[in-house]
């Protein structure tokens, strides 16, 4: 690109990039601070209309959604897609219309001094937000939150009552985050008039709706905005630095005061911006790294106005550093090898709905198998999980939904200043997480095509002078010699499916081929290399020997290949290893995947799977991963096949087990292999 070309390019994404106002705390209860939960059922119309804008033309939001059409009940937080039993639910493309009536509380409206918040989790994929037939905001892009000052417009109406509406269209565009195309069938011998498809570019099920908790929440008028931290230390001194925004008070009063786990109080200070000292500092380690992985300080801010009204934040602080050097990652300047998964938010029946009995079903499963970390692939995970990862030390690599941009009309303007405000949505979320120590772009851009170059130089460079203290990458399947964004990353992230999606069938090349391609990325480049997604399916219960593709043993070769290259490479450059996938999860229909992808690692998310585990008789009923698979290594395998065994026995006995017995089994020789080439490469330092 010639360079006023350039100049004229970079003037455009900046005139349209406008930073974000303010800042977007996860709503706590505090002692100035009270949360409602409003989720749960809602009132609930697809907009079947040709152009899917009746919603709009007849102004659905003024009104109860039941006095303008048929109403169905749609549970929040889910995706819609599965809740019923029509396709053209699951399949809808368009405006749907959520709707729910909710009490607020008196003493909200009548304290003038109350700010009331309405905030929405994440809803895919533009959202537009009323109440009481008001337009409040709109936002655009799926798997982060939005909010809005709702309590003049609820003082202005008669009785507490708050109808909200909120109006979801999942339409992806080539501007849209994950990008999309939607293609009207024109051939009238083929397609009625009017049929239309969404194409996407990314390999899994486009699930739409509220996906997480909608939340009224209150602060004071003079309220805690935004916290950032930053942390550091030395020899056993740590360091908290801190920036607080307030608003409402010109000269707010800011106290601050770090606290121990035990509640003591080990450092405060007085001030808007400043620094804390700790001494005998109890580092933020990751799981296996330490006997006391996760800790996490809690900070307490007060902000006082001159007046006298105070508003009041918790935050958990882990203490830690992070840093890349040409061969390493380090944290607390100790290597740290990414041994882990990556994952979906994906459940039978809920989509992406949030789901807390998944979440903690998957890290106990996680940390169980010996994983020390995952990928937010291929979107931004809800904060509950950010949480979960910082209090259990499970160290996470944070992805934008920048995947599938495979189109060169994504790499436009128009796409970069929409790229650029999702990683500041996205930072601004998640900057305080200790669990968090990278920042990915995208997912598999056609990175070789000539404006990715400048696309990713603006993007990554973005992305650090929002938050200098993380590296940043983006995952690539590119050729090491052709791809154009590679130069701004910290660490090389590199997708290949070797004798899968290339030289299918010909497990015997992996091992020269992984090392070519290691190989050529640090010669190149001289960074390290995490290998992020790996893999092969396998349908449940087909077998043969010798290894044949979709075989249960075709998938353990491939990972078995894989993982003795990791460790030769990781003895030099390799700093990490995700494996595609801990769990089973939905794609669109396509011949290429058989009900979702099957490239699981794990018995976590996907199907209805828990409840399949459990060892009947021989535990009383326990979890049999508690009983009769301790985490760690050291147990012989003969005892962990032994769990899987008593589980499908079981099953089987009930009568329940019968059509999952061949998955079991795919399960249990994966899960087995995985946990012991994690085990046997776990590291307490
Ligand atoms: C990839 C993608 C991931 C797919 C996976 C596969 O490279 O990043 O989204 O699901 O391959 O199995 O094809």
């Amino acid at each position: 690109m010639g360079s006023v070309v350039k100049c004229v390019f970079l003037a455009a994404v900046c005139s349209v990039c406008q930073s974000l106002q303010g800042g977007m705390l996860f709503p706590i209860d505090s002692p100035t601070r009270e949360v409602k939960d409003v989720s749960g059922l809602w009132r609930f119309r697809a907009d079947l209309s040709p152009e899917r804008n009746r919603g709009f033309q007849q102004e659905w939001f003024k009104r109860p959604l039941a006095e303008t059409g048929p109403v169905i009940d749609m549970p929040v937080p889910s995706s819609y897609n599965d809740i019923t039993q029509d396709s053209k639910i699951r399949d809808f493309i368009g405006w749907v219309w959520y709707e729910k009536e909710v009490w607020v509380p008196n003493r909200w409206i009548q304290d003038q001094g109350t700010r009331i918040m309405l905030r929405v989790g994440s809803a895919h994929y533009y959202s537009v937000l009323w109440v009481n037939g008001v337009k409040m905001t709109e936002h655009e892009g799926g798997h982060l939150p939005f909010e809005a000052d709702v309590g003049g417009v609820l003082r202005q109406s008669t009785g507490s009552t708050c109808r909200i509406t909120i109006a979801v269209n999942n339409t992806l565009t080539l501007e849209t985050l994950p990008p999309g195309t939607i293609q009207y069938m024109n051939d009238r011998t083929r397609y009625p008039s009017g049929y239309f498809i969404q194409n996407i570019n990314f390999d899994f099920f486009n699930y739409a709706g509220i996906h997480r908790s909608v939340l009224l929440y209150t602060t004071p008028k003079v309220h805690i905005d935004d916290i950032t931290v930053e942390t550091t230390f030395s020899d056993n001194i740590g360091l908290v630095s801190y920036d607080v925004s307030v608003l409402g008070s010109s000269k707010p009063a800011v106290k601050v005061t770090l606290s121990a786990k035990d509640g003591r109080c080990v450092a405060s200070a007085n001030g808007s911006r400043g620094a804390l000292k700790v001494t005998d500092v109890n580092l933020w380690w990751p799981y296996l790294m330490h006997e006391n992985p996760g800790y996490l300080y809690s900070m307490e801010v007060q902000a006082t106005s001159e007046d006298g009204q105070t508003d009041v934040y918790t935050l958990p602080v882990g203490i830690r550093t992070v840093q890349v050097t040409s061969t390493q990652f380090l944290i607390n300047n100790k290597p740290f090898y990414f041994h882990g998964v990556n994952k979906h938010e994906d459940a039978d029946i809920r989509g992406k709905g949030f789901d807390w009995p998944l979440i903690v079903k998957d890290f106990n499963l996680m940390k169980w198998m010996g994983a020390n970390s995952f990928r937010t692939s291929h979107y931004p995970y809800a904060e509950e999980i950010l949480q979960m990862a910082d209090r259990h030390g499970i160290v996470v690599i944070d992805e934008c939904p920048g995947v599938g941009i495979r189109d060169i009309r994504s790499f436009g303007n128009a796409s970069l200043a929409h790229h650029l405000i999702v990683m500041e949505e996205l930072v601004r979320r998640d900057k305080n997480h200790a669990s968090v120590v990278m920042w990915s772009v995208a997912n598999e851009p056609a990175s070789e095509m000539p404006p990715a170059g400048l696309y990713f130089k603006e993007l990554v460079s973005h992305t650090k002078s929002l938050d200098s203290s993380r590296p940043v990458t983006y995952i690539t399947n590119s050729n090491y010699a052709r791809d154009l964004g590679a130069p701004y990353v910290d660490v090389i992230c590199v997708n290949s499916y070797f004798s899968w999606y290339h030289d299918p069938g010909h497990t015997e090349v992996i091992g020269l081929q992984l090392t070519t391609q290691f190989d050529n990325w640090y010669g190149k480049y001289q960074k390290p290399i995490i290998q992020s997604e790996y893999g092969a399916d396998a349908v449940p219960g087909l077998h043969s020997d010798p290894p044949m593709m979709f075989t249960e043993e075709y998938q353990k070769t491939v990972l078995q290949n894989y993982h003795d290259v990791f460790d030769q490479k990781r003895k030099e450059f390799v700093i990490g290893e995700l494996i595609w996938n801990f769990a089973d999860f939905m794609t669109a229909q396509t011949i290429a995947r058989w009900s979702g992808i099957r490239k699981e690692s794990s018995l976590g998310s996907g199907s209805p799977k828990p409840e399949r585990f459990s060892c009947g008789s021989d535990t009383g009923g326990s979890p049999m991963r508690q009983v009769c698979c301790p985490p760690g290594p050291g147990i012989p395998a003969s005892e962990r096949i032994n769990c899987f065994l008593c589980t499908l026995e079981n099953r089987k006995s009930s009568g329940n087990g019968v059509p999952y017995t061949s998955y079991t089994m795919t399960i249990t020789q994966i899960l087995l292999l995985i946990y012991d080439h994690i085990c046997s490469n776990a590291v307490i330092v």
